[in-house]
């Protein structure tokens, strides 16, 4: 046997599908959860244990796809489930790695690859949990995931401003009245790219939307099989919070990211890309398209008028064109120059 210091549970191997005709059928989160018709985050927990196989643990903590998805004698999901307290999935993560590592040195059950996933939400994660989740991606000698399903909202207590929310969007904090209009002014914070530039060790940082599935499971596969603590930021359309028709969750999805309100990358191994659409927008072979189209759609954006959407255009126009990483770092760079900018 190793001894301590070297025996790492053993990676699995999942090999990226090469297409949808190669996708298993078996689901592992299956019928029997509540969640409103339409809900973006049920896809995202099927895909993302389906990506995974039978072989894992799911972790997750406090929020709508916990709450919806444990009626008491009722689950949805097939693989072992535990709840986690809504800022830990972090502690959790790095808590179950470290249990399943020490009971397969210890001999007490077979040495083989288990997926470890702990998932949160945008105001367990981007909010709540941060340190915890920071602190974890430190620890390179546990191999987990950790998933941010992000619905731009405390959603299960009803609708709350957390720090993912977008600037202007009506939430039960921020409602649009005749004194204030706008309430809520935080722009969104970029919590996938402020995790791989803090983490210089964490092997596996990407950002997903579950309107490209195939994707987004193989996103899953690449984080779970690279080793060591991995990130991946899920955007999820939540027809309730932000109040659009439940048969339009998929299309939000696809305008979001084709408005490049949400772009698709991945830090692999220390190498920051851009996949998908959002590859193509940068090359210049896909449009990105007007905002409009997208905040228009939503309850939540109602109350916008033309100067609203001009600003939040202005503001998407900057992260393509004066980012130093188009969407993903929000500065540009001019280190030899010390003196502020006139
Ligand atoms: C420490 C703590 N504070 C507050 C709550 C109440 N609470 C339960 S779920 C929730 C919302 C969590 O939001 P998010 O993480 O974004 O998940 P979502 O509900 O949107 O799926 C809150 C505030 C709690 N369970 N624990
Ligand atoms: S409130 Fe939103 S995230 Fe929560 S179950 Fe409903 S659609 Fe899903
Ligand atoms: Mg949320």
């Amino acid at each position: 046997m190793d001894s301590p210091e070297t025996t790492t549970i053993p990676l699995p191997v999942l090999e990226p599908f090469k297409g949808v005709k190669r996708v298993p059928l078996e689901e592992y989160y299956t019928s029997g959860h509540r969640t409103c018709q339409g809900c973006e985050s049920a896809l995202v927990m099927k895909l993302m244990v389906k990506a995974a196989g039978p072989r894992t643990v799911v972790l997750g903590s406090t929020g709508c796809m916990y709450v919806a998805n444990t009626t008491y004698y009722s689950t949805p999901w097939v693989v072992p489930w535990m709840h986690t307290q809504l800022g830990s999935s972090g502690s959790a993560a790095v808590g179950t790695a470290a249990g399943y590592k020490a009971l397969m040195r210890k001999g007490k059950i077979k040495a083989e690859p288990i997926n470890i996933i702990s998932f949160c939400g945008d105001g367990g994660g981007a909010d709540m949990g941060l340190s915890a989740i920071s602190a974890a991606l430190q620890h390179t000698e546990y191999n987990h995931l950790i998933l941010l399903y992000d619905n731009e909202s405390y959603a299960n207590t009803d609708i709350q401003a957390s720090g993912s929310t977008p600037y202007g969007a009506y939430t039960s904090f921020s409602p649009a009245g005749k004194a204030k209009r706008i309430l809520n002014r935080r722009w969104k914070k970029n919590t996938a790219a402020m995790l791989a530039a803090g983490h210089s060790e964490c092997r596996y940082v990407g950002t997903v939307c579950a309107s490209y599935a195939v994707d987004f499971m193989n996103r899953i596969r690449k984080a779970l099989t690279i080793g060591g603590p991995t990130f991946i930021h899920s955007f999820d359309p939540c027809p309730k919070g932000w109040d659009y028709d439940p048969m339009l969750s998929h299309e939000m999805g696809e305008l979001a990211v084709l408005s490049g309100i949400f772009p698709l990358f991945e830090v692999e191994d220390h190498q920051l890309r851009l996949y998908g659409k959002s590859k193509q927008i940068a090359e210049g072979r896909q449009k990105r398209l007007p905002v409009r189209d997208y905040l228009l759609k939503q309850g939540r954006f109602a109350h916008f008028n033309d100067d609203d959407i001009d600003y939040y255009q202005a503001k998407i126009d900057d992260m393509w064109t004066k980012w130093l990483i188009p969407g993903v770092l929000p500065f540009g760079t001019d280190i030899l120059n010390d003196q502020p900018p006139a």
